[in-house]
């Protein structure tokens, strides 16, 4: 599980179960993309509550600024990480496979009021947009990066066919 760059992580991504790094290493090879330190480490809110407890409550005096949290089913791994760090937290929904992610939709997105998570879409598309709404939100204070950002929007669009054959 990646430790892409050198530099100090500025975007931890946690995961309920090793089995969700399929879809999170869509939000690491994003933010590898972008040039963005991360880190990426399983934690599990039911099944390692203490390190999870730990990650989170570090999270921030470690120098993280943004936690994108991935997980299925009951997934109360984004929620749980929120209620214990000041850093923004982005939900990913895995899709499951009994319920198809909707379990893990509803779980991350239906935050009562006071703590919230930015829930993002179910799979593949929720983990690369979660990586780059943590690139928005450090650009926003990091002007090369907001450059980086810009020019792979650029390339993205520059990618999409005139025609459909
Ligand atoms: C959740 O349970 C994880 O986030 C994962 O998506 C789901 C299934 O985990 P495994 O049984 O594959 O470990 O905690």
């Amino acid at each position: 599980m990646g430790e892409a760059m050198a530099d100090a992580p500025l975007v931890g991504i946690i995961m309920g179960s090793t089995s969700d790094w399929e879809t999170m290493r869509h939000a690491a090879e994003t933010l590898d993309a972008l040039g963005v330190a991360h880190e990426a480490r399983v934690v599990s809110a039911h099944r390692t509550p203490d390190r999870l407890y730990e990650y989170a409550k570090s999270a921030q005096g470690r120098g993280l600024k943004v936690v994108i949290a991935g997980a299925g089913g009951a997934a109360h791994l984004p929620g749980m990480a929120a209620s214990m760090t000041a850093l923004p937290v982005l939900g990913v929904p895995v899709q499951s496979k009994a319920l198809d992610g909707m379990d893990s939709l509803l779980s991350i997105v239906q935050m009562p009021a006071g703590i919230p998570v930015g829930t993002l879409a179910i799979g593949k598309a929720g983990a690369i947009n979660a990586a780059l709404l943590a690139a928005a939100i450090l650009a926003t204070a990091d002007e090369a990066l907001g450059a980086r950002l810009a020019a792979w929007r650029a390339a993205q669009t520059e990618s999409v066919a005139d025609r459909p054959e």
